[in-house]
């Protein structure tokens, strides 16, 4: 048997993802090595846009290690976020449309709006005007959220959905320490369902601007003016039930909700 080339893995994945239908990993299967994985990654994106969607951002996975234990994996990723993935705060999604969803409390950081690809050449820190906090929903094409450390960066690191709080001012006091132990709460109908420390993002959550620049710096992706980077989860993913309403809180930067119907 012949194996799928990128452009067939890309086109397998985005239908997977618009039927909300799963599919098989493709680890044991298909030999795709991380390189590879990015490139499908990117030309998933490029279909998206292709039908209209505009890069808003992008986002780290594995950040935090109860997260990289929960899933069997050790190394971060970076996925691609559009506009229609965000979804106001206190917005509604269809649960319907999704496959298995998984909801994760995040923080985000906002770029200036004169960044561009070639900030990457330099220290994205001194390009984050805010902070905020952040809610992700995750949504893994993959049965049984299954997969090898390929199979989801081919999958945009099973970036679904998400919303962001109000933006605060990245001040002085929070560039220099400040961010590095926030009291981080999950809620599901107002039950504690998951809680944390925004120390469990690689130790600070700065750090992962660093890994963002190395990553998009060695794959590819693309880098906007005034683009979100979320800094990946600080807790293990919980599950996300229809007729809920998900509140990410995290002490000093705000709540943010979301529900689902
Ligand atoms: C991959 C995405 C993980 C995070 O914040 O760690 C992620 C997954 O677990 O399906 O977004």
């Amino acid at each position: 048997m012949t194996e799928p080339s990128l452009d067939q893995i890309a086109e397998e994945l985005d239908a997977a993802r618009l039927r909300a239908r799963e599919i098989d990993q493709y680890a044991g299967r298909v030999d795709l090595s991380l390189a590879d994985a990015y490139r499908v990654l990117l030309r998933g994106v490029e279909a998206r846009r292709g039908r209209g969607e505009q890069v808003v951002g992008v986002k780290l996975g594995f950040t935090s290690r109860e997260k990289a234990r929960q899933m069997g994996v050790a190394d971060v990723i970076l996925g691609v976020l559009t506009d229609e993935m965000q979804v106001p705060a206190g917005g509604d999604l269809d649960h319907g449309a999704m496959i298995h969803p998984r909801v994760e409390p995040e923080i985000a950081f906002r770029l200036a709006e004169d960044v561009s690809i070639s900030t990457l050449a330099e220290d994205l820190l001194a390009h984050v005007t805010h902070v905020a906090a952040a809610v992700e929903v995750i949504d893994s094409r993959y049965r049984n959220f299954s997969f090898s450390l390929s199979d989801v960066v081919a999958d945009n690191t099973s970036a679904s959905y998400f919303a962001v709080g109000e933006w605060l001012p990245l001040t002085d006091e929070l560039r220099d320490g400040g961010l590095g132990d926030l009291a981080v709460e999950l809620r599901i109908d107002g039950a504690l369902a998951a809680a944390g420390s925004t120390k469990a993002i690689l130790g600070d959550p700065l750090e992962a601007l660093a890994a963002a620049q190395r990553l998009a710096g060695t794959h590819g992706h693309p880098i906007v003016p005034g683009g979100i980077i979320l800094a990946g989860s600080a807790t293990a993913a919980v599950q996300l039930p229809a007729d809920a309403v998900v509140a990410v809180v995290v002490a000093g930067l705000g709540t943010v909700t979301l529900s689902t119907s």
